[in-house]
């Protein structure tokens, strides 16, 4: 670890207090070029623990980076992972307030309900498999602290991963009922298609990306617990939106998840 007791918790000021104030701010390397991916990891779990003593609950986990495109983009060969709190939970039949955010942008997601808790540094997507209960249609909203969202790995890391809200589609589905590696995906925009991909761009398989999560944490002595939700990596690029816009986001036999901001 580089970056010092106590200056740990400066950043965790930093970044909590920009969302609070719906705030862009400066990367934190520009300030700690040293910033190692361990420290980064460390400041995300401070953010959460600050974000708990406000009585937010933590729920689950989110991957990020999980294509390969997106990994080119960002020059880097590994996914990320942050954490899910309660108070990130939108509803679809309540829309979004834009002032609530600084610069967001929405993609589509797979998201894991998670029966049975598991941890390991061997876990595979079958282990994974076995203990999902459902998998259900989602949207990421995520809106990085950052300026123009513009980062390096470690900042993105201690930022969590862009985290801001989730929603949740109505159809849950076992992962056996259907081709989970193979899920075709259409996200419009106020009726005007503006992505498709197929669940496959998520590190091949959905599961995979979350067995990778899983190894991660193992090596810190950490797992996923039962009644977790996750959400497996965006399946396309994601997109911005402004105040009226409409979003449905429809997987093939997964049915569909959307929402609007006003
Ligand atoms: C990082 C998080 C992206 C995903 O699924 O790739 C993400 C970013 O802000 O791009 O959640």
């Amino acid at each position: 670890m580089t970056i010092t007791k106590g200056v740990d918790l400066e950043i965790v000021e930093y970044l909590y207090s920009a969302e609070k104030e719906r705030r862009e701010v400066v990367k934190v390397t520009d300030r700690y070029p040293e910033m190692s991916f361990a420290d980064a990891y460390s400041i995300q779990e401070k953010l959460i623990e600050r974000r708990e003593k406000d009585g937010a609950r933590k729920i689950g986990l989110k991957l990020g980076l999980t294509s390969k495109a997106k990994q080119q983009m960002m020059g880097v060969h590994e996914a990320i992972y942050g954490y899910l709190t309660d108070d990130m939970l939108a509803l679809e039949w309540e829309p979004l307030d834009f002032t609530s955010f600084i610069h967001p942008k929405a993609e589509p997601e797979i998201a894991f309900f998670i029966e049975e808790d598991l941890q390991g540094t061997n876990v595979t997507a079958e282990d994974v498999l076995r203990v999902t209960k459902f998998v259900a249609p989602a949207i990421e909203i995520i809106d990085s602290r950052y300026l123009n969202f513009k980062f390096t790995l470690a900042d993105v890391i201690a930022d969590n991963c862009s985290s801001s809200k989730f929603l949740i589609g109505s159809k849950w589905m076992s992962p056996n009922e259907l081709d989970l590696g193979q899920l075709g995906m259409v996200m419009s925009k106020n009726g005007q298609v503006v992505q498709t991909g197929s669940s496959a761009a998520v590190l091949g398989h959905p599961a995979t990306s979350v067995a990778w999560a899983v190894n991660k944490l193992g090596e810190v002595g950490k797992g996923i617990k039962k009644g977790d939700v996750i959400l497996s990596g965006a399946v396309s690029e994601a997109v911005t939106f402004e105040p009226n816009d409409n979003f449905v986001v429809q997987f093939a036999e997964l049915g569909s998840v959307s929402f609007t901001c006003k």
